[in-house]
């Protein structure tokens, strides 16, 4: 008996002595996290980073929160996180400034190579190669963005990914991407932010999916300067959801709200909360009130213009840090000694991590500077005129501390300026080069999968027709398609509105939900903002999803997490990272101002980083899809609205032939002028070409078939040779794409040089299309416009 009890107090002792252990690692962690805030702001007020964003004030729910990620689990958040970086492991504070510093070598700042601003981290997903890391074995963070509430929509997908895994038959055997959907996505977002639709969206929509996330919303009072008076319905955002808190019976989120200086309070509830999300995969949401921001809002501002002093000085009274120390206090978890040990092992740890960083950042940067001035002085050897000039150069980079590389670049360019054609400055010339070349792998690389999972390195394999190939409607070859590649591939999904259950509005998916099940073929709510973030977060675990705009024309409400997150990914993190989302879409001609619509000069500009695929049939669209799917870039594939009908041969390889991108084809051979289009409107130049016929005017059709990338082998080329006249034409506005091919014919591939004639574009008038056939007409460009400017051009 006696014996029992003393083991009773011995594990007793022990297990109180881990509680003990664990509250002062997190303290510490929260310490050495404050100072981190500290200190970088200086770095930034005096000039050695640029800009700076914090997440003083924040610490003790983060140290919370990272006690309950687990490996393969998932962050979609923003820019406060670094005590949560720090807590679970994957960012040290030396790491942390060397982004700072924008440090561009990728092993010291392993989130971007610089590219990002401090606080926005990441996690590889991939490897060089481009296959996909064993991400249920990792903790992984999925790359931060600034535009508030961006990490929303993504999120959803990351989330829904578990889902899948958990129930959908064919994915389970992928072992090494879910552990049976366990993982849950952590979500963290500011306040204001919760302003923004992309927030509401996507509660509704996880509410609705059910799925594993766990949204902390970091409540300071501000976004910025503006208070949460002006942000949010009851200046809450739990009370502002209630509605849609789960009842028996209904689905909906769970809702805790919890105090941002009550460190205790806060492990409770979250452990409470995760552990019912990781489970039943119903989403919580975590309201953190009462969060400080000790230095405002960034090192853009100071909050003293904007806070009342009464808030001020509520914000040092209830400061995270000092309630802390106060809780351990209170309860004798350790000494006021110990804890000012801890404080001050933080400041040190702090500077010295800085000072690493700093070095890091600066030796390459002073090897480059130390080259540069020995080339130049020795150039000064050989050119007496120029002497004096030259050592002026190198004697002010050499007087430069904070020197960048582009001072080093600026200083040897202006050195070859005065030595002009000489000799002697081969290697200072040389070295310019080898710089140049440096600064583009490391500014300049990774917009795409540069490696085998490039999209460009697939092989052409030519359609085959069955001489008794049945010819079908082209949604029908369509259909055929996706039964196939559903049936061959299972981590092909699809989803969108009206895609389950009737096969998308114009039936390329009909009967195939019925057959693969409402896992893998969904419809969704109305929502494409949500849609596009799920499409991105399912992308990013290893998934192949084709997520659905209805309309081309319905793709702005879904354009900002494609141009602000798929886009940008593999660039902004330096190839760690990729979403081969496809955006399936349909456009350039239906009927009236929303269901016409050809903004095909929208989609390049802001889509850089995707591939922008423009079929004229359906068959094309389906080698299209191949190669799309055997490579790891994001895309979006526009079909043509009135080719659904068109009758089509159906190929006998299916799954095996595919559309090389950035390769043109001549669609009609012909002698006098280059046509250049895409899409629907090759149709009506083909009707042009035909009247044209009459006149003895010979027209030869370039489909230009992918707008990005664009004919990378300048085939548009060989044909303006041979004809010396050249029109471009589509359904955009003016000055959109086709202006954009203009260009790049014009001046990249030098098609000026072959001109006789004054190069022309033919678009849509600058207004949408108006309703009905002669709104069509009028507005979009037709035969007879063609036929009249193409016979003006022959007579020039
Ligand atoms: C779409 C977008 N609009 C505006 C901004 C500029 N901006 C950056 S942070 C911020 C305030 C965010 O406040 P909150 O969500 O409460 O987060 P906090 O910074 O307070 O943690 C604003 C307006 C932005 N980054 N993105
Ligand atoms: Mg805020």
């Amino acid at each position: 008996m006696e014996n029992q009890t003393s083991v009773t107090l011995v594990n007793e002792k022990l297990s109180f002595d881990r509680f003990r252990e664990e509250v002062l690692s997190d303290y510490k962690i929260a310490c050495i996290s404050r100072e981190t805030s500290l200190v970088a702001r200086k770095e930034v007020l005096t000039g050695k980073a640029k800009f700076g964003i914090f997440g003083d004030g924040k610490e003790l729910a983060q140290v919370a929160m990272a006690k309950f990620f687990q490996t393969g689990d998932f962050r979609s958040g923003y820019y406060r996180d670094q005590t949560f970086m720090f807590a679970i492991g994957l960012a040290t504070v030396e790491q942390f400034f060397s982004q700072l510093f924008a440090d561009p070598d990728i092993n010291n700042d392993p989130f971007s190579a610089g590219r990002q601003m401090n606080s926005h981290f990441a996690t590889p997903f991939v490897d060089e190669n481009g296959e996909w890391l064993d991400l249920a074995n990792r903790k992984n963070i999925s790359a931060d963005i600034a535009p508030t509430a961006g990490q929303m929509p993504r999120a959803l997908g990351l989330a829904l990914a578990s889902k899948s895994f958990r129930s959908v038959e064919v994915l389970k055997q992928f072992s090494d991407l879910s552990d049976n959907g366990n993982e849950v996505c952590f979500v963290t977002v500011g306040d204001a932010s919760t302003s923004e639709g992309h927030f509401w969206e996507t509660v509704n929509a996880a509410a609705v999916l059910q799925v594993p996330m766990a949204i902390f919303v970091w409540d300071d009072g501000y976004g910025i300067s503006v208070p949460k008076k002006y942000q949010t319905a009851k200046s809450s955002i739990s009370e502002a959801l209630m509605g849609m808190q789960k009842k028996e019976g209904t689905n909906g989120i769970h809702i805790y709200a919890v105090k941002g200086w009550d460190y205790a309070g806060m492990c409770e509830k979250f452990e409470e909360g995760i552990r019912i999300t990781r489970e039943t995969h119903v989403p919580v949401l975590f309201h953190v009130e009462e969060m400080t921001q000790p230095q405002g809002h960034s090192t853009s501002g100071s909050h003293e213009r904007y806070k009342p002093a009464e808030r001020l000085d509520w914000e040092r009274e209830w400061d995270g840090i000092k309630k802390m120390r106060e809780w351990i206090l209170e309860n004798m978890l350790a000494s006021d000694d110990e804890l000012s040990d801890l404080e001050q092992y933080s400041k040190e740890f702090v500077r010295e991590s800085r000072a690493k960083a700093w070095e890091k950042y600066l030796g390459p940067i002073r090897k480059q500077v130390a080259q540069a001035v020995e080339l130049i002085n020795n150039l000064a050897k050989s050119l007496p005129e120029q002497a004096s000039q030259l050592v002026k150069l190198s004697s002010e980079l050499v007087s430069n501390h904070e020197p960048l590389r582009r001072d080093v670049l600026k200083t040897l360019n202006a050195a070859l300026d005065l030595a002009g054609d000489h000799d002697a400055a081969y290697w200072t010339r040389d070295y310019y080069n080898d710089l140049s070349k440096e600064n583009k792998i490391l500014y300049n690389s990774y917009l795409y999968n540069e490696g085998p999972k490039s999209a460009l390195k697939v092989e052409e394999v030519r359609a085959e027709f069955a001489e008794d190939a049945p010819t079908l409607n082209g949604f029908e070859v369509l259909n055929r398609y996706f039964d196939e590649a559903f049936a061959r591939n299972p981590k092909l999904l699809a989803f969108g509105e009206d895609v389950g259950l009737i096969g998308d509005v114009n039936q390329g998916f009909s009967g195939l939900q019925l057959k693969y099940g409402e896992g893998r073929i969904s419809d969704t709510g109305i929502r494409e903002l949500t849609i596009m973030g799920q499409g991105i977060g399912l992308a990013m675990r290893g998934l192949r999803p084709l997520a659905e705009i209805q309309y081309l024309d319905y793709l702005l409400y879904g354009l900002e997490p494609l141009s602000d997150d798929a886009a940008t990914l593999h660039y902004r993190t330096f190839g760690q990272q990729s979403c081969p989302v496809i955006v399936r879409t349909r456009g350039h001609r239906l009927e009236g101002i929303w269901h016409s619509g050809s903004p095909m000069g929208m989609v390049i500009n802001s889509l850089r980083g995707m591939y922008v695929c423009v079929p004229r049939n359906m068959v094309q669209a389906i080698g299209m899809y191949n190669t799309l799917l055997r490579s790891n870039d994001p895309a979006i594939m526009i079909e043509c609205l009135n080719g659904y009908r068109l009758k089509e041969k159906l190929p006998e390889n299916l799954l095996e032939f595919t559309v090389p991108l950035g390769i043109p084809e001549v669609i009609r051979h012909g002698t006098d002028i280059t046509i250049v289009s895409y899409g629907s409107t090759l149709r009506i130049a083909q009707n042009a070409a035909d009247m044209l016929d009459a006149f003895d005017i010979s027209c030869e059709i370039i489909d230009v078939q992918t707008l990005l990338p664009f004919d990378i082998h300048h085939k548009t080329l060989d044909s303006l040779k041979k004809t010396n006249r050249i029109i471009f034409i589509d359904e955009d506005v003016p000055g959109g794409a086709a202006a954009f091919m203009f260009n790049k014919v014009l001046e990249e591939q030098g098609g000026y040089r072959h001109l006789d004639v004054a190069p022309r574009t033919i678009t849509a008038k600058a207004h949408r299309a108006a309703y009905g056939s002669d709104g069509d007409y009028f507005s979009k460009p037709n035969a007879e416009e063609i036929e009249a400017v193409i016979k003006e051009m022959m007579k020039e």
